[in-house]
C-alpha cells in the first residue's frame, strides 16, 4: 500500500487557513526575536529518524498482548508501513531492522522496496537475548558474557552475521544490547563477565567494515534483576574507548532509573564525541516504552537542549543516529509511532528557540533566573505551526494523525491483512 500524494493535499487543504493564521503570527514572534524561520523549517525537514521494524505490531508484557489486526507479518509489510508513516510525516526516511526477526529472503528486491518509499536501512540490531531454535548452544546465563566460551563465540558470529546482512542492505552501524546480567547475589563474578564482554565486543568491533559504527546500549536491569553486564552509560563509554574511535554509546530513554539526569549524560557523551545515537520513548517507572513526549515532554526538550548545543559545539561528536524504540500495549503502532515522530520536531523546534548565547551570557553571570527563563520561553513556545510548515515543504500532511484516519488507513490495512500478527516484541 502506498499513499497518493494528492489524497494528503486533498486532506491538508482543509487545514491551511488556519495553518496559515497559525504560521504567520508564529512567524512574526519569532522573527522579531532573532530567529531565522527558514533556517529552523530546513533544519526541521532534515531531522530523519529511524523506525524500529520491531514496533509495527501490538507489543505485550507476560500478562497479555491485545492484537491491533493487520499488523505487518512479513519484512515487506513492515517496510510499506513505515513507508506510509513517512508519506504522512517526511521524519521517518530510515528504518532498522533486528535480526534475525527480520532476515531478507531476496535482499535486491527489499531494498529497491524500501527504495521506493524512500527508506533507508539504519542501525542493524543482534539478539543474544533470545536462543534460536536450531542454535546449540543457549543464551540463558549470558551471551558475550558467558563463562562459557563456545557460548560467547557463537554470539560474536551472530554479531558478524548481522553485519553482513546489514552490509548488503546499505547500513552502516549495529546497534549491540546485552540481556547478560544477573538476578541473584553471587550469580555473577561480575570482573569477569564484564572481562568477557569487553573481548567479546572488540572482536566484533574488529570485524567491522571500515566505515561501520558501533553503537553500545546500557540498560539499568530487565530481563535480569539484579545486575546488568552492561548497566549504565560509564560502563557502555568505556567499552567503547576499549573497542576504538568508531565505538558509541547508545541512550536509550527508557534505560534510566528515575529521576535520572539524562540530559547531563547526554551532554557528557557528546564532549567525549562519544555519543551514538538514540532510542527515543518515555517511561513513567521502568522501560516502559511508551511514547514519546508522553510522560516528561520538559525532559525530552532539555535533552534536544544539549543535543543542539554539542551540535553547535562538539565537531569531536558525529551526527548521532536518531531511532524510535518503543512498544505499543494498546495504541495503533503506526499512530503511536506518528505521535512519537511529533513529539520529536517538537522538542527539537522548541530546542531550536533557545538563545544559546544570550543563555551563555546569563550563566556567565549567575543569572539563574535569567537562565531559566531563557530556556522556559522557548519551551512555552508552540511551535507546531513551525513543524506545520515543514511537513507542507516535505509533502507531508499537516497534521498526520488526522489524515492517517481520514484515510481509513487502519482498516484498509485489516482489509488487506485480516488478523496478521507482527514478528518482534
Ligand atoms: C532493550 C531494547 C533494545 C532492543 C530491544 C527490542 O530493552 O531497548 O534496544 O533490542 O529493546
Ligand atoms: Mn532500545
Amino acid at each position: 500500500m502506498k499513499l497518493d500524494h494528492n489524497h494528503i493535499e486533498t486532506i491538508n487543504k482543509k487545514e491551511l487557513s488556519q495553518h496559515q493564521a497559525d504560521f504567520d503570527f508564529l512567524a512574526n514572534r519569532l522573527e522579531q526575536k532573532g530567529n531565522h524561520i527558514n533556517g529552523l523549517i530546513e533544519k526541521l525537514c532534515a531531522f530523519q529518524v529511524a523506525i524500529p521494524s520491531w514496533a509495527l505490531g501490538a507489543g505485550g508484557t507476560r500478562f497479555g498482548r491485545f492484537s491491533t489486526k493487520g499488523e505487518p507479518s512479513t519484512l515487506e509489510q513492515k517496510i510499506e508501513d513505515v513507508g506510509l508513516i513517512h508519506s504522512l510525516t517526511k521524519t521517518a526516511g530510515a528504518i532498522s531492522l533486528h535480526i534475525p526477526w527480520d532476515v531478507p529472503k531476496d535482499y535486491k528486491a527489499i531494498k529497491e522496496l524500501a527504495d521506493s518509499h524512500d527508506l533507508i536501512f539504519d542501525a542493524v540490531n543482534s539478539n543474544t537475548f533470545q536462543d534460536q531454535k536450531n542454535s546449540p548452544f543457549s543464551y540463558k546465563f549470558g551471551s558475550l558474557c558467558n563463562t562459557d566460551q563456545k557460548v560467547r563465540e557463537q554470539a560474536i558470529q551472530h554479531n558478524m552475521d548481522v553485519i553482513a546482512i546489514g552490509d548488503k542492505l546499505g547500513s552502516k552501524s549495529l546497534t549491540v544490547w546485552l540481556a547478560d546480567g544477573a538476578s541473584f547475589p553471587g550469580q555473577h563474578n561480575f570482573q569477569a563477565a564484564l572481562t568477557n564482554t569487553q573481548y567479546s565486543l572488540q572482536s566484533i568491533y574488529k570485524s567491522m567494515p571500515q566505515d561501520w559504527k558501533l553503537f553500545i546500549e546500557y540498560k539499568p536491569y530487565e530481563p535480569n534483576f539484579y545486575s546488568t553486564v552492561i548497566q549504565d552509560w560509564g560502563t557502555s563509554l568505556m567499552l567503547a574507548n576499549e573497542c576504538g574511535e568508531r565505538a558509541y554509546t547508545l541512550v536509550d530513554l527508557g534505560h534510566h532509573l528515575p529521576n535520572t539526569n539524562i540530559e547531563q549524560i547526554v551532554s557528557t557523551l557528546m564532549l567525549k564525541g562519544k555519543l551514538g545515537g538514540f532510542h527515543f520513548n518515555d517511561s513513567k517507572y521502568g522501560d516502559d516504552d511508551l511514547t514519546v513526549g508522553s510522560i516528561k515532554p520538559y525532559s525530552l526538550f532539555l535533552i534536544f537542549n544539549e543535543l543542539v548545543y554539542g551540535m553547535e559545539n562538539n565537531p569531536q561528536n558525529p551526527y548521532p543516529a536518531w531511532m524510535i524504540d518503543a512498544s505499543h500495549n494498546i495504541k495503533d503502532p503506526l499512530e503511536d509511532i506518528i505521535q512519537s515522530l511529533e513529539a520529536i520536531q517538537e522538542a527539537y523546534a522548541k530546542a531550536l528557540l533557545i538563545d544559546q548565547n544570550k543563555l551563555r551570557e546569563a550563566q556567565l553571570n549567575y543569572d539563574v533566573t535569567l537562565c531559566q527563563e531563557i530556556i522556559q520561553d522557548a519551551f512555552r513556545t508552540d511551535v507546531r505551526p513551525l513543524i506545520a510548515a515543514a511537513k507542507i515543504r516535505s509533502g507531508g500532511a499537516i497534521n498526520p494523525i488526522k489524515a492517517y484516519r481520514e484515510l481509513g488507513l487502519r482498516s484498509k490495512l485489516i482489509a488487506k491483512r485480516g488478523n496478521s500478527v507482527a514478528s518482534g516484541l
